[in-house]
């Protein structure tokens, strides 16, 4: 099939980059084209964002929240029978299982309409009788208004998914955007776009523009001197370089950033509900998420049967099409991605890791001699100090150690500069909270795993990022507070 010719979404249209400047997405499965995608100008970027600014006052503005929840209803909607589309977009960019698409990005991000609408709906403001010297008294009361253009900067990992998870609730509060996906999963965003249209949201009040980072579409974006605030998922050394860049313009912005999270397992927990939770904690989007365990602190007593149950799982991972639905574990996303985490597989053997199971490429079939494929892995035998266990590797594999009292277990936990999220296995209640609690991350699970309600807050503590997404959390950032005081 001839790859096609991706194009932006700018004020309700479908448009070509205005230098025609193309760069190509490939498919991580076996480095074949997918598309060519418009590399975004100053002045593509300029032009999406002033239709966004333009959409702010236009016939969005006067649409009460009833209706803008509607059309959020009817966007979900769209996306549920687009399903398969949206599926083989996914899947196709990223390489990851269907069985993971099917079941997470998907269905989730139609979720980020509903759940998001059906909320802000619900939102109460505050009022406040204030008592003044004369005796009559004044009433306070706030009012939420959209924060203006929002600029929504976005990773390859959970494509789909992060996206929404930003678009649902800035659009519930009435914002415009500019959404910039990444440059290695621009079609789900694109696609979106065409949901948009039929769905009959106004025009400029949804935008996509493509292209890359430093220099590009995305630094292009967050500089814009119309941008309001800006939204950003990604790599925390990206964070630091978005931060000045948006520093002048003094815009809000909200930060998910990397994570290099624990898990600790203690020896009363239930063994195998531990290691399957453990399992997926690793190696789940190929070690490609940000709440995925990197470091397993074991109980001393459990430590050799948890190595070996661990070691089992992953060399039963099923490795291949990733449309086969017994595809368990797909490729990297790229082969820059997979220099950088082989590199780190060759770190841990330098520093005289253990490795228990991988550490190399994986050998597959000869159609996919040129896709981005590792072996899961897991090393034991490294100190806390090692680059392994210290920077974030975002691939599948983990380090193991035991320790011998709860209170050590969460030393090494804390450990990093990193707080996104943890995992605790134990079957008692009070040693779960006391764990949980004494854990420096913006989640916490207890015997369990990636169980998100979209309504609760979700973010990092440290270098993790900055505020929270999820529930009113999100609305706190994409609304404007205005307090109104008047004198009886
Ligand atoms: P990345 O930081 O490389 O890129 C993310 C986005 O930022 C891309 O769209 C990219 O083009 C853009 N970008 C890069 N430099 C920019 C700049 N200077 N100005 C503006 N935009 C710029 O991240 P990634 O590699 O796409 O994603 C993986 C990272 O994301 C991992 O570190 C992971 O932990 C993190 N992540 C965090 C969460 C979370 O919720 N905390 C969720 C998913 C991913
Ligand atoms: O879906 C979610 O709730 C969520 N927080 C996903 C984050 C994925 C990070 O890679």
């Amino acid at each position: 099939m001839k790859p096609e010719t991706l194009r932006f979404f700018i004020d309700g249209e479908f448009v070509a980059a205005s230098n025609q400047q193309l760069f190509a997405n490939t498919n991580p499965v076996d480095g074949s084209l997918i598309s060519h995608v418009p590399e975004a100008t100053g002045a593509d970027v300029d032009h999406a964002v002033q239709a966004a600014r333009r959409a702010l006052s236009g016939p969005w503005s006067t649409l009460s929240a009833d209706e803008r929840c509607r059309l959020l209803h009817r966007v979900a909607n769209i996306i549920d029978r687009r399903f398969e589309d949206f599926l083989k977009a996914e899947v196709t960019d990223t390489g990851k299982p269907v069985s993971v698409a099917s079941t997470i990005d998907i269905p989730r991000g139609a979720a980020n309409f509903r759940v998001f609408a059906d909320m802000v709906k619900s939102m109460a403001d505050e009022s406040f009788h204030t008592p003044t010297p004369d005796g009559t008294g004044a009433m306070n009361y706030t009012v939420r208004k959209p924060k203006g253009v929002i600029a929504v900067i976005c990773p390859w990992n959970l494509p789909f998914l992060l996206m929404t998870w930003k678009v649902g609730p800035a659009l519930a509060c009435g914002n415009t955007m500019v959404v910039k996906p990444s440059e290695e999963t621009p079609t789900t965003a694109t696609l979106l776009g065409e949901v948009m249209l039929e769905a009959g949201v106004p025009p400029g009040v949804f935008n996509v523009i493509h292209g890359f980072g430093p220099d590009s579409a995305g630094e292009y974006l967050v500089r814009h001197n119309d941008i309001s605030a800006v939204t950003f998922t990604g790599e925390t050394r990206t964070g630091t370089a978005i931060m000045g860049l948006v520093a002048e313009g003094i815009k809000d912005v909200s930060f998910e950033l990397g994570g290099k999270n624990p898990a600790i397992v203690c020896a009363d927990c239930d063994f195998d509900k531990a290691i399957e939770g453990t399992q997926r904690s690793v190696f789940a989007n190929c070690g490609q998420i940000c709440l995925g365990t990197e470091r397993v602190y074991v109980e001393r007593s459990l430590f050799e049967r948890l190595v070996n149950a661990l070691k089992e799982r992953a060399e039963s991972l099923v490795m291949g099409d990733p449309f086969d639905p017994s595809t368990s574990l797909g490729p990297l996303i790229s082969l820059e991605h997979r220099d950088k985490v082989l590199h780190y597989y060759e770190d841990a053997a330098l520093q005289g890791a253990e490795v228990v199971t991988g550490g190399g490429t994986a050998e597959l079939d000869r159609r996919y001699a040129a896709g981005s494929w590792v072996q899961p892995t897991i090393w034991t035998g490294l100190p806390e100090e090692s680059s392994v266990n210290r920077e974030e590797i975002f691939g599948p594999c983990c380090h193991i150690r035991p320790f011998d009292a709860v209170e050590e277990a969460i030393a090494l936990a804390n450990d990093t500069d990193y707080g996104l999220a943890a995992t605790v296995w134990t079957q008692d209640v009070s040693k779960a909270n006391y764990v949980a609690t004494h854990i420096e991350s913006g989640i916490c699970w207890v015997n369990c795993w990636f169980l998100r309600d979209l309504r609760t807050p979700f973010g990092g503590t440290k270098k993790s990022g900055i505020g929270r997404e999820g529930g009113h959390y999100s609305f706190e950032f994409y609304s404007e507070i205005q307090n109104v005081c008047v004198k009886f």
